[in-house]
């Protein structure tokens, strides 16, 4: 049990009492301690209405307060009460100067929030409530102050020195240190201050802006990573560009920094013009970083560069409206690489994460609106609800609007509130004003979690030429709301004739008919839409683009799918029709008794994917690839991972031999595409082909192995070789493997990236009992339980392997508790993570039910972070 379990509450919302104009830190780095003193400029707020004279400033457990002044007179122990971590100062004037004097030591700080040390260098991360950790002050998002920030250290060790804003000063002092003055003029709160201090090697480039401006780019990163910037910071100036045109959003200091760090919770953070990024998601090139990590370095980058204008120049009042800039900003990010990239790829891959790990958020104990209504630790609500299902809404809006009206009430939104700290509530009310559009009924998204269901059915009139589609939604009970009012939802689709051609469409009323495409305005749980002129019983190409959150169900008929699989136009419909009907196959998998025969059509319908050289070949991947047995949990009502397992490994071997040639061939002709490059086609090339080679590998035949072991053994760029290793990892001979491995350490030890994916590759291998391995790989000289990338490698990829994190014993769950455990005091951000699918007992057969919730109980027995125990009360409560 924890003693520490408050709930806050978004109805207990209050203004602050005091606002604090000015914030001037002096931050002295020294060996033992590091001394902070902090002089802010406090101000009652005229918004206020609290006559409290009473100052309440937030601090961390672990500063030691020194000194207390006010106005330049030191405070007697009577002015002011130090309870729990927080400072209060007692008859405070309207108008007043504070300064305190703390030490911290970050050098002793393993929860990476605050200041704390990574490798040789000091950094920060404040968001949510790091700041307090640093010194006391007013941590919540809606206190506005301009910081000036001086650091002093020594010199040789910390060359570099940097805060946010701009350089004032800096300069030499006695005793080897030196030190540097920072000023940024724009108003921010604590959780976007940075700081860094170390010795880094910096690439420079330049950006104009739209208006003329010069603008300084810097990476920071250690000597021996100054090869691997170029990505990061063409990336940068791409998004500064597309910001621009998309949006008019122009970058308003002159200078922008970014900060490599080694010891990072997260992917990045946006502090303002000084982003601090973990390694793993800045740093890049050829030789080292596959597609993917390039892929998702530009989308991070892109992402925390846009929260300059969603989430600085425009901040949130509370946590509660977190999603006001982590949703909006995803959705940015999502439409910068859907414009620079394949759009419907782009789109494929974010409804595949949102189905796989959304919607198992929503369904498990945890379940939240992209606007909790309360929390005990903000920590555990940057989740996939918050980003992903909050950038769909955002989506939804955007498609409710259309792409004008949506500019104009982004327009508003940043005219309106630039400097302020608001709330989704007020971003909501810019669209609707901008637009004209009522956006009322839509805000239930925002009050409401739960996927819901859309149940659709039709009728089609030959006589009359009318069709008819009735469409009913349904969303489940969730923890904090029983019965829901519906949604108001845009459904995206068009009418398909027997050839797969778009019907012309005429719509009595409810939606908007645009061409041969129609978004149907769905506000009620039942609702008909009445087509008329339709000649014959069209196909519905239903929820086009995935134009809302939501599970849809329609009866369709396999040849149906088979038609929309090959014609539809949508991209992502044309996949979702080929999904559908590889997961019906994989379901009769996982009953058949005998030899599975895979259906004709099915494989007429694959080759036809694989030997069509006119598609995308990213999309021909995507296209034949089965969902994962992640995705398939999500389609089942009670999850039976073994069932899951076998059923999707008898597919596919069951595509494998039946489409044997078509594979080598497809294979070989993306292999033999000559000289490295990194455009498109070459990335969808090397998609595909390691997709058929991992298809071509479940035969276990030798020549398919030596066409892996050729393709490592070749190190034509870590795409090739990251692919053909951990296919050959996943044959149940490890003899193929073993040596590989070794050599892949010989070569890639020195770089911590790499070595990650060293560590992820084996950790996540999808073969039965692998924990004696993981527990090994535990145990290696190169793992660190302090580095989060280590135990997101390992552990994380461990959890990713249903059938070993759910093996049949509970020894994956006892394992995943031990960690939780181990990581509980020391970075009870990590450890509340894994803790997260533990609590997912509910979804899993019986017996699996009993050893999670043994491991929940165990847990709960313990003295928990306040991270980790509201995980697991909430699993234990909201079953
Ligand atoms: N805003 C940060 C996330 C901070 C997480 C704090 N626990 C990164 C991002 O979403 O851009
Ligand atoms: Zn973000």
């Amino acid at each position: 049990m924890t003693t520490n379990s408050q709930v806050i509450y978004l109805k207990d919302y209050q203004v602050p009492v005091f606002t604090i104009e000015t914030t001037d830190l002096d931050i002295r780095i020294g060996d033992e301690y590091t001394s902070v003193v902090a002089r802010l400029k406090v101000k009652r707020n005229p918004a206020s209405n609290n006559p409290s004279s009473e100052l309440a400033l937030q601090g961390g457990k672990d500063i030691k307060l020194q000194e207390v002044m006010m106005n330049g007179l030191i405070l007697d122990a009577s002015s002011y009460d130090l309870e729990g971590s927080v400072l209060s100062v007692h008859q405070c004037p309207d108008t007043f100067e504070l300064t305190t004097e703390c030490l911290i030591q970050p050098q002793l700080n393993t929860s990476l929030e605050g200041l704390y040390k990574s490798g040789g260098m000091y950094c920060t991360q404040c968001e949510a409530e790091g700041f307090r950790n640093i010194t006391y002050y007013l941590d919540r998002p809606d206190a506005l102050s301009i910081f000036t920030t001086r650091i002093s250290a020594d010199k040789t060790t910390y060359p570099i020195l940097l805060a946010n804003g701009n350089p004032l000063e800096h300069g030499d002092l006695d005793n080897g240190e030196h030190f540097a003055v920072w000023h940024d003029p724009f108003p921010k709160p604590a959780y976007l201050f940075a700081m860094v201090a170390g010795d880094l090697v910096r690439q420079d480039d330049l950006f104009t802006t739209q208006s003329g401006r010069q603008v300084d780019l810097q990476i920071f990163v250690e000597a021996h990573n100054s090869h691997k910037c170029d990505h990061a910071l063409s990336a940068l100036k791409r998004s500064m560009l597309w910001d621009e045109q998309k949006y008019g959003r122009e970058y308003d200091l002159d200078l922008f920094m970014i900060v490599a760090v080694d010891d990072f919770n997260m992917g990045a953070m946006e502090n303002k013009g000084l982003n601090i990024f973990n390694s793993d998601c800045v740093l890049a090139d050829p030789a080292t970083s596959s597609d993917a990590t390039f892929e998702r370095i530009e989308g991070i980058v892109a992402h925390e560069y846009f929260h300059n204008w969603s989430g600085n120049r425009v901040t949130c009042r509370d946590w509660f409206q977190l999603s006001l800039k982590e949703g909006f900003t995803v959705f940015r990010d999502a439409q910068y690489t859907s414009d620079t990239y394949s759009a419907a790829v782009k789109r494929i891959e974010d409804v595949t994460l949102l189905r796989t790990h959304q919607f198992a958020e929503d369904a498990g104990p945890m379940a939240h609106p992209i606007r909790p209504a309360s929390y005990m630790e903000i920590n555990n609500f940057y989740s996939v609800t918050v980003y992903e299902k909050g950038a769909e809404v955002v989506g939804m809006i955007h498609t409710l609007l259309g792409a004008e009206l949506f500019r104009k009430g982004s327009d508003l939104y940043f005219d309106r509130h630039d400097g302020q700290a608001v709330t989704t509530d007020d971003f909501v009310a810019a669209m609707a004003d901008a637009s004209g559009i009522d956006l009322s009924q839509f805000k239930h998204w925002y009050s409401q979690a739960g996927t819901p269901t859309l149940e659709v059915t039709d009728t089609y009139d030959a006589a009359n030429q009318q069709y008819c589609l009735t469409i009913e939604q349904s969303t489940p009970a969730t923890a904090e709301c029983q019965e829901k009012s519906p949604f108001h939802l845009p459904l995206r689709m068009a009418l398909l004739d027997a050839q797969g051609l778009e019907m012309p469409l005429q719509l009595q009323t409810g939606g908007m008919v645009q061409g041969h495409n129609c978004v149907l305005n769905i506000t009620q749980a039942r609702q008909t839409f009445i087509f008329e002129g339709i000649n014959e019983h069209p196909i519905p190409s239903l929820l086009r683009g995935f134009s809302a959150p939501v599970k849809l169900n329609y009866a369709y008929t396999q040849t149906q799918l088979l038609l929309l699989a090959s014609k539809d136009q949508d991209g992502f419909s044309r996949w979702e029709a080929c999904q559908r009907l590889l997961i019906e196959a994989t379901r009769q998998a996982m009953s058949a008794t005998t030899d599975y025969h895979l259906d004709e059509a099915l494989v007429t319908m694959l080759r036809s994917s694989l030997v069509d050289e006119a598609l995308d070949p990213a999309m021909v991947a995507k296209l034949v690839q089965l969902p994962s047995e992640a995705y398939l949990a999500e389609t089942q009502a009670t999850v039976d991972v073994d069932q899951i397992h076998t059923g999707r490994e008898t597919m596919r071997l069951a595509i494998a031999m039946a489409l044997e040639n078509e594979l080598l061939a497809c294979y070989q002709r993306c292999h033999n595409i000559g000289s490295f490059s990194q455009t498109g086609e070459a990335i969808g090339q090397r998609a595909l082909k390691n997709t058929c080679l991992g298809y071509l590998n479940t035969l276990n035949k030798a020549s398919y192995q030596t066409l892996a072991q050729t393709q490592y053994a070749l190190q034509a760029n870590m795409t090739d070789v990251g692919a053909a290793l951990s296919i050959l990892i996943g044959q149940k001979n490890a003899d193929l493997s073993t040596p590989l491995l070794a050599d892949f350490y010989q070569r890639w030890q020195g770089d911590a990236q790499v070595l990650g994916q060293w560590f992820a590759m084996q950790a996540g291998a999808n073969l039965r009992g692998r924990l004696g391995h993981v527990k090994a790989l535990l145990e290696h000289p190169a793992f660190d339980l302090r580095n989060p990338n280590k135990v997101r490698s390992v552990v994380g990829s461990f959890m990713r392997s249903a059938i070993n994190f759910h093996a049949a014993d509970g020894s994956g769950y006892e394992f995943v508790a031990d960690m939780v455990l181990r990581l509980n005091a020391s970075n009870p951000m990590m450890a509340a993570n894994l803790a997260k699918p533990l609590g997912r007992f509910k979804r899993h057969t019986l017996g699996r039910q009993q050893l999670m919730q043994a491991q929940l109980q165990r847990l709960h027995q313990t003295e928990l972070s306040k991270d980790v125990f509201e995980v697991v009360s909430k699993a234990l409560t909201n079953r």
